[in-house]
């Protein structure tokens, strides 16, 4: 047992997802089993009273690295010393609502938390942005903490990644734990690019073992669009396995992937012709606590054609809070 106490703030922590993530953090997830955790768990103040109620029920879940819970409503203090910080929260997006607005919205949240936690987090601050539309959020959150490196502010790919994954080893009756150099890019919206050109499988490329049809008019679109297919069959948005991907995101980035990728949600350093700053879906490996985008990957014209449509979409999503005035 290491004696530093890690801070995890979970912003949204009364929500649906804040409230699967906060036990599996403090049971562990993130740092693992010899790291004592204080979780801060972040608010409006219409949900003080929940996030009350969920700070009781850590405190009654008497895990033996939780060191404290604490609830805030106030992003400054809830960001103090924080070495992570799960951004859940988010505004909903209403009936009616334009794009623009919910970007406008959400601006007004991100902002100010990015600005918290330039002034407030621990020097080894790592953020990811679950709260919707994440990519660009992640981007309000990083261009208001001009101190903090813009590479720890990520947003969240792994649940479509782990979607990915979940599909391909259904349909071809093989362990998640055998698929290698799977890859989501682009933005987490229905014009991702779930990409299996690199794809092997115990092995063997995927690409064989599927046809390219079934990639192509199946795979592609169930992945894109399983969020919206579980909110019509279970009824309710997807919970726990966006808090389980969440927590996978943030151990693999401290903990290392050795040479399995994931994907993240990274600024982009004008790999693959991602314009330089946007925050886009990428194959990345993790080691000492960074991340690398997978480099000199061959891509297919039908590749570069699916990235370019994400990176229209995200490169207009900053057009649009550029011109609320919410970045610079
Ligand atoms: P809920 O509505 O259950 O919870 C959101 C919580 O955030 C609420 O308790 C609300 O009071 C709180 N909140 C709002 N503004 C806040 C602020 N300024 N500071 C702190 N807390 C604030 O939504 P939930 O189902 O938990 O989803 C949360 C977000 O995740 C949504 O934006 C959703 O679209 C997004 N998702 C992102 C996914 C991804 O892969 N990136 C997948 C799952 C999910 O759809």
């Amino acid at each position: 047992m290491t004696s530093d106490v890690k801070t995890i703030t979970i912003t949204g922590a009364a929500g649906q997802i804040g409230y699967a993530t906060a036990f599996r953090a403090a049971a562990g997830a993130i740092y693992g089993a010899n790291t004592r955790v204080r979780l801060n768990l972040l608010e409006i103040p219409e949900a003080a009273q929940a996030a009350a109620g969920v700070a009781m029920e850590l405190t009654d879940s008497a895990f033996p690295l939780l060191s404290e819970v604490n609830t805030f409503d106030d992003p400054n203090t809830a960001f103090e010393g924080a070495s992570v910080g799960l951004l859940i929260g988010a505004r909903p997006r209403t009936k009616g609502m334009e794009r623009a607005d919910l970007l406008a919205a959400n601006g007004q949240i991100f902002g100010p938390q990015g600005a918290a936690i330039n002034d407030h987090a621990a020097d080894d601050i790592r953020v990811v942005v679950v709260g919707n539309p994440a990519n660009t959020n992640a981007l309000i959150a990083a261009k208001h903490a001009p101190d903090v490196p813009a590479e720890r502010f990520t947003a969240l790919m792994r649940l479509d990644h782990n979607r990915g994954l979940g599909q391909l080893a259904t349909k071809t009756g093989s362990a998640v734990n055998d698929i290698e150099k799977f890859a989501v890019w682009g933005n987490h919206s229905a014009s991702q690019f779930p990409d299996l050109a690199h794809t092997l499988i115990g092995g063997t490329p995927a690409l064989e073992l599927v046809s390219e049809d079934w990639y192509r008019e199946t795979f592609i679109p169930t992945v894109a669009n399983r969020g919206a297919e579980i909110i019509q069959i279970r009824g309710g948005s997807s919970v726990a396995s966006a808090a389980s991907s969440a927590l996978d995101h943030m151990r693999d980035w401290i903990n290392g992937t050795g040479e399995r990728w994931v994907s993240m949600g990274v600024p982009s350093d004008g790999s693959y012709g991602v314009p330089e700053g946007l925050i886009c879906g990428f194959p990345v490996t993790c080691t000492n606590g960074e991340y690398t985008i997978v480099p000199d990957l061959d891509m297919s014209p039908f590749a570069c054609d699916r990235l370019d449509v994400s990176v229209n979409e995200l490169r207009e999503e900053r057009e649009a809070v550029r011109d609320a005035g919410l970045i610079s």
